[in-house]
């Protein structure tokens, strides 16, 4: 039987800022299905990668100093390393400047065109550089100064160029179809409404190219015009799958995206793709946005939230953690310090980590460092069913709508029951009562420690794997398969170690 496939992506990021804390939280959101879904047994293609055309770039590049390509190529490698040094699985890091993509845009804008979606005209309009977005005089609002902004707060200028259109406005009904048909195309609820009024509220037809500058791909036919970067850069989801040669992977299950960019992928992408008569995503899931101790964060503020600083501060599982802990996926999130602190003291070290500690060493000190033997009652069956398949199947079925903090909180609650269970239980005062007895205790622990783990390992891949090899499971047996076995009692155990460090403020 051949695996089902998954096909998960996150955007392609803007390579003229250092990565933040908005860049590393979708990637991990897409690690985490990516990697679930592979333990789950599913044939997983994981993209991200970076967008290096349009104006933004080629302006950025020019006050360096350096060419576009001289620029792209530094501040793409960055993200690249983000991704290897916070432990994301991506099978394919995509550049838009790459020849693949390329021509995977240029075939997109000709289908388009045969088909009679393109037309010649003349934009005259408001742009936002920043944005890379085209807005309606009645979306503006005005600065402290004067100026016209976009609604994100970005400036806008005035346009006035020859530009090619893509006939957006032709394509409302059957939006409205899709968003109707597909209930679940647009996540969350709330999301999907807003767009759903913005498509009736009507749709202009979209300027899908530029003329005074060149830094983008060309135009098939009229190598005046470059392909407006939103185009260039929502095609890179085709280009990874091989498009147009055979793409078998088309289309992708799942595009996860910040809010603020959710409009290009609900309205614009599936219009351009039901244009070029190409099969559309399974789902976009739009996530909120995070502040920083209440406060909007911004580069002139100064209170950008740098990833690295975090993985180094907490460490990288703890920050991992947390961020898909403390906030629902779908909703804004206020990143506080000191609930960072908690998450990492409570839950990971002293719920979780303790439970684990304080049983391994048990068993090292007093059963010869081997999985003890061991005579169940009901109770000592039901947490270790507790944390099986019932555990499992909620899991998925909450990760199935991005909803990380419930299920999160649904293996916390079994990591509860497991607490409870072993303060009653005492093993320590079963030492000198009954040793047998002591033994069953400690299996069981053990054994829910070996299934939550195990259910964990998308979220902390580093410190589950080393707490894997604590309980004895094999390295090669670590998908869900390995929830239907148990521990065979009498095999040895290594030295245990602490995996989930308390976070100890420094003496200031
Ligand atoms: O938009 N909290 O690239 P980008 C959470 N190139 N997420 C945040 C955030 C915050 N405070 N600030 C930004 C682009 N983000 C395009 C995408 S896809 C075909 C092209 C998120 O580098 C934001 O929502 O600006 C977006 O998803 C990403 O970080 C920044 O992307």
């Amino acid at each position: 039987m051949t695996a089902p496939t998954y096909y998960v992506t996150t955007p392609i990021y803007y390579v003229n800022d250092r990565p933040h804390i908005g860049h590393a939280y979708t990637t991990l959101a897409a690690d985490v299905m990516a990697r679930f879904k592979r333990l789950d047994g599913y044939d997983v293609y994981f993209l991200t990668g970076t967008d290096e055309h349009g104006q933004k770039i080629q302006r950025s590049a020019e006050s360096k100093g350096i060419t576009p390509q001289q620029f792209t190529d530094e501040v793409s490698a960055v993200f690249r390393a983000l991704a290897e040094d916070f432990n994301f699985s991506n099978n394919d890091f995509i550049r838009t400047t790459e020849t693949r993509h390329k021509l995977a845009c240029m075939e997109l804008w000709q289908r388009l065109e045969s088909a009679g979606h393109i037309y010649l005209d003349k934009y005259a309009g408001w742009y936002a550089v920043s944005d890379e977005a085209f807005y309606d005089e009645t979306e503006l609002k005005e600065g402290p100064d004067g100026t016209k902004l976009a609604p994100t707060g970005k400036p806008v200028e005035w346009v006035e160029e020859e530009s090619y259109f893509f006939r957006l406005s032709a394509f409302e009904d059957r939006l409205l179809d899709l968003y109707q048909n597909q209930p679940d195309f647009i996540l969350p609820k709330g999301r999907r409404n807003e767009v759903i009024s913005f498509v009736k509220g009507g749709l202009q037809d979209l300027s899908i190219s530029r003329t005074t500058f060149d830094w983008g791909v060309p135009v098939p036919g009229n190598e005046r015009h470059v392909m407006y970067v939103w185009l260039d850069a929502l095609t890179n989801y085709l280009t990874a799958t091989g498009w147009p040669d055979a793409a078998p992977r088309w289309p992708a299950d799942m595009h996860l995206v910040g809010k603020d960019i959710l409009r290009f992928h609900a309205i614009y992408w599936p219009a351009f793709l039901m244009g070029a008569d190409l099969p559309l995503p399974g789902r976009v899931f739009a996530h909120g946005w995070w502040t920083n101790e209440g406060e909007k964060i911004s580069k002139s503020l100064g209170n950008v939230i740098d990833p690295y600083e975090l993985k180094a501060t907490f460490g990288l599982d703890q920050t991992r953690y947390f961020l898909l802990r403390e906030v629902p996926f779908g909703n804004d999130g206020d990143f506080r310090r000191e609930a960072m602190v908690t998450r990492m003291n409570s839950d990971l070290a002293n719920n979780l980590g303790n439970l684990a500690q304080r049983s391994l060493s048990m068993i090292a000190k007093s059963l010869d460092g081997q999985v003890p033997e061991a005579t169940l009652t009901a109770e000592d069956e039901a947490l270790i069913s507790a944390a099986g398949a019932p555990l499992l199947n909620e899991v998925r079925g909450l990760l199935d709508v991005q909803s990380f903090n419930r299920a999160l909180e649904s293996v916390w609650a079994v990591i509860s029951e497991a607490n409870v269970y072993i303060d009653a239980q005492a093993p320590w005062t079963l030492k000198k009562t009954d040793p047998m007895r002591m033994a069953s205790v400690l299996y069981t622990v053990i054994e829910t420690v070996r299934r939550v783990t195990l259910i964990l390992q998308p979220v902390m891949p580093e410190s589950t794997a080393k707490l894997l090899d604590l309980v004895g499971q094999p390295t090669g047996k670590r998908d869900f398969n390995a929830l239907e076995h148990r521990l065979v009692p009498g095999t040895p155990l290594p030295k245990p170690e602490g995996v989930f460090p308390r976070y100890v403020e420094a003496d200031a």
